[in-house]
């Protein structure tokens, strides 16, 4: 099939998958057409049948908002028309949906295109409920021939908040490739990231309010008093300043590296001991499940779609949010006990390739288009 895939290309997790589910989908023998507004940020090397088609948005002094939607509306418009496509791809409602419905009707009567879109997690839990885009996304959502959401969860709130009927949409989990994400990376940075006898705690975020970036750095700072370690925080976003302030608070500045964004989180998490992701609201948390495939057991929030990821006593723990005195206990249990970790590490591993390897997740996006193109 020719399929065209627009998403965020910037780092967060539907950009990660989007471009991910591409990459699997091209070595599958699709051919596949990147739409976005710069070049997504997992896609840097040549790969055979994968193509990327820049929006161009003019800043025209008139527009103190420049109006991104249409420009992505025609983007998609002329990649359907000039390359054949059979269906575009749209991951994150808010606009991509509303853009790939613009260009759909745009076409009618030159050519037929099917619009599948993936419900990633804001676009249905925050901004889509926002009331200058409510409707709108409710409208777009419902206009779309195929609809996934990435966790039972998401499906959920779609249904409730934007009265979707829930026959319309397939949860599809997020999904790792387990050749990338292990846990015997070459090389392996362990020393450069901490002295040895200390353990690595690590978060990786685009470092929102969502992600409560101040209770990671509480929880590590207990578990530090017990069992010496370091946290490594990953990413960067409008939190850092605040994650830094609790660090000094703390008296722990010295023991958390701030790296900033990261292209190859796999080669992090490998040597990470624990994954903190105490979350507010997470519809899938597609870094808890890297962690966990590259063998690091996660400590997270019971909220949102983490404990479909998470399983509690087994993989990681769940507690309730803002519970880092409990968050930081089980970390510390489980890091004075190395045949215990050793038994969540693997556990972690295997549950992650079991539930979402790529090979068993790609077949069900096949499965969805097969579905929206040919009505079989
Ligand atoms: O919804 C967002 O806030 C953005 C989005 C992203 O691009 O990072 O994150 C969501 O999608 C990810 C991929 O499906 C999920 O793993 C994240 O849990 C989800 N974020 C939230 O629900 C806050």
């Amino acid at each position: 099939m020719k399929i065209g895939i627009t998403c965020y290309p910037t780092y967060g997790g539907s950009g990660a998958v989007a471009t991910e589910l591409g990459l699997d989908l091209a070595e599958l023998g699709h051919e596949i057409h990147f739409i976005s507004y710069a070049q997504p940020f997992r896609l840097e090397h040549f790969r055979e049948r994968i193509f990327f088609h820049e929006v161009e948005m003019d800043h025209y002094p008139l527009f103190e908002h420049p109006p991104y939607s249409l420009a992505l509306a025609v983007a998609i418009h002329d990649a359907a028309r000039n390359q054949g496509l059979d269906l575009v791809h749209v991951h994150y409602a808010i606009p991509h949906a509303t853009s790939a419905w613009v260009a759909e009707e745009m076409l009618k009567g030159e050519r037929d295109l099917k619009i599948v879109t993936t419900l990633h997690g804001t676009d249905i839990t925050l901004v889509g409920l926002h009331p200058s885009f409510q409707a709108i996304t409710q409208f777009s959502i419902l206009q779309s021939h195929g609809l996934t959401a990435v966790s039972e969860f998401l499906k959920e709130r779609t249904v409730e908040d934007f009265a979707v009927p829930g026959d319309r949409i397939r949860v599809i989990p997020n999904f790792i490739d387990p050749r990338i994400f292990r846990r015997d990376k070459e090389p392996c940075h362990r020393a450069t990231l901490a002295p040895e006898g200390e353990k690595i705690l690590m978060h990786i975020s685009n470092f929102r309010p969502v992600k409560r970036i101040p209770d990671v750095v509480e929880v590590f700072a207990r578990i530090d008093r017990e069992v010496p370690s370091r946290l490594i925080m990953v990413g960067d976003g409008p939190e850092r300043p605040r994650g830094m302030e609790k660090a000094q608070e703390l008296g722990v500045s010295d023991k958390v590296l701030f790296l900033g964004k990261h292209q190859s989180v796999d080669e992090l998490l490998a040597c990470a001991d624990l994954f903190l992701l105490p979350s507010k609201n997470e519809s899938f948390g597609l870094a808890a499940l890297e962690a966990l495939a590259c063998g690091t057991p996660v400590i997270a929030s019971n909220t949102g779609g983490l404990p479909e990821v998470i399983v509690p006593g087994e993989t990681g723990f769940l507690h309730p949010l803002g519970a880092v005195e409990e968050m930081a206990e089980s970390g510390i249990s489980l890091l004075k006990d190395q045949d215990r970790w050793t038994r969540f590490s693997k556990a972690a591993r295997a549950d992650a390739v079991e539930r979402f390897s790529n090979d068993r997740i790609v077949p069900m996006y096949e499965d969805l288009y097969r579905f929206v193109v040919n009505g079989a």
